[in-house]
């Protein structure tokens, strides 16, 4: 399959501990200033789940595997822009983890389908700096993109597993976006 020209390709990552997320402040590239969840752009040829795979490993040191990563694929974000032609395709992920500090508590776990992590091994990198927010109330929409207080928000409250197919338009300066449509489905 060989992505339009016009379309860059990336993926997304929520990743929760029960009602706390870690999001992350970024300190260049696209979205600088502002916080995200983790992902970043697929390398040429790559598969969206590894790429899901290698980009939360590089910004938080957690590690999933491809089997759990596909399993927690939740759908697609499509964004484009009044001022720029390149649209984004954004495959989107959403990785609930166990925190433990304990070797017996692995062992413990690794029969369930559980990912485990220890948040003292928990570190960003050069780009981002993760940050725990202890409670989905308190994520600050206000300095994140536009289109997370329409699709974050869903994903968060949902009992359930989610679908979701979103549609973003970003006005010129980024901060308005226009939702051209959405399909957001618990299952
Ligand atoms: P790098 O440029 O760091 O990847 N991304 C967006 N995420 C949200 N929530 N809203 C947007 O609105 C986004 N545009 C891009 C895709 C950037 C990361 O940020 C995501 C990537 O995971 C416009 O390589």
């Amino acid at each position: 399959k060989i992505a339009p020209r016009n379309r860059k390709e990336f993926s997304l990552i929520v990743l929760t501990n029960e009602n706390r997320i870690l999001i992350g402040l970024k300190h260049r590239g696209f979205g600088k200033g502002m916080f995200n969840s983790f992902g970043g752009k697929l390398e040429k040829g790559e598969d969206p789940v590894v790429a899901a795979c290698r980009e939360l490993h590089e910004e938080t040191g957690i590690s999933v595997t491809v089997k759990h990563m596909t399993e927690s694929k939740i759908g697609i974000l499509h964004f484009t822009f009044e001022d720029d032609p390149v649209e984004m395709c954004v495959h989107l992920f959403r990785v609930n983890v166990s925190c433990c500090g304990h070797a017996t508590d692995k062992a413990d776990n690794a029969a369930s389908e559980q990912i485990l992590v220890d948040p003292l091994t928990i570190r960003g990198c050069d780009e981002i700096t993760p940050e725990w927010i202890e409670n989905f109330y308190h994520i600050p929409l206000h300095n994140m993109f536009a289109d997370d207080s329409i699709w974050l928000t869903f994903v968060l409250a949902s009992k359930k597993k989610v679908v979701l197919d979103g549609w973003f338009h970003f006005l010129a300066g980024g901060q308005e976006v226009n939702t051209i449509h959405h399909h957001f489905v618990d299952i």
